[in-house]
């Protein structure tokens, strides 16, 4: 944990009388630092008394919240040796409403990205790419796939088509596409994006390493310049039990 515990479980920053349960707004501040990474695996979490005095809760709320946490999975308690952060529950939190990379995201978390490659190069393009990047008949289209890991985790595997004029040359990626994007003045300002489950197949199972079936999100992402150009029609598997879509919402004035 590279934060203070004194600071982490100071309730100023957490615990509101509007927030419902205290220990629901405990256990959601511990677990929130988890899924992050904030707090790393094998983090030693202090004694419970020290807890309630450090939040100010009862003994009762604390152990009711990590009561939760451990059931879950997120901390696992050792005889003898207390409660540690367990590795399961570690997850990348990506924000909705920022038109980030996968590179970038990665970089703003402290963690390294490998990528590796699955297709890079110009090709014909399908009905879809040509009515979905709105590509001339004859034009051809650029496709980059990649399995996206982070810290050696597989986490993504990205499907990226972008007209050729955007990209004209793919092999020159090879960490980040909105880099190379930004260097020719093509970099996205913004963005729609679609979620949705999916069940992964056999194929994707494989390259991520999971068992086949398990859930996943699909996620599709049709991304413009500021004239309204389209640049990139990038469609996502990611791992359902190591990401998260966080979105911030604010009350419409
Ligand atoms: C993100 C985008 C993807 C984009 C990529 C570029 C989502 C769901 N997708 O992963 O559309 O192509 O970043 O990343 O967020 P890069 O610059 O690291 O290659």
């Amino acid at each position: 944990m590279t934060m203070q515990l004194e600071a982490f479980f100071d309730p100023r920053g957490w615990l509101s009388p509007s927030g419902g349960p205290r220990y629901l707004q405990l256990r959601r501040h511990l677990m929130r630092a988890i899924r992050s990474g904030e707090m790393e695996p094998e983090t030693p979490l202090p004694p419970e008394r020290d807890i309630a005095t450090m939040t100010g809760l009862s003994r009762v709320t604390v152990r009711k919240a990590m009561g939760e946490l451990v059931e879950e999975g997120l901390i696992t308690q050792r005889r003898g040796s207390g409660s540690f952060v367990s590795g399961k529950g570690q997850r990348v939190e990506q924000s909705l409403s920022v038109l980030t990379s996968f590179t970038e995201d990665m970089a703003l978390r402290g963690k390294t990205v490998q990528s590796k490659w699955l297709e890079r190069g110009l090709f014909l393009p399908t009905p879809k790419e040509i009515e979905l990047l709105r590509l001339p008949r004859d034009s051809s289209v650029a496709r980059l796939s990649r399995l996206r890991s982070a810290d050696g985790v597989p986490l993504a595997i990205e499907r990226a088509a972008l007209p050729p004029d955007i990209l004209p040359n793919p092999l020159l990626v090879e960490t980040s596409l909105y880099q190379v994007l930004g260097q020719n003045g093509n970099r996205p300002v913004r963005a729609e994006q679609r979620i949705s489950a999916t069940n992964l197949n056999s194929n994707d199972a494989r390259i991520l390493n999971v068992d086949p079936g398990v859930a996943g999100l699909q996620i599709e992402r049709i991304s413009y310049l500021e004239s309204g150009k389209i640049v990139e029609f990038t469609r996502s598997i990611y791992r359902g039990d190591k990401y998260d879509f966080v979105a911030q919402l604010q009350l419409s004035k």
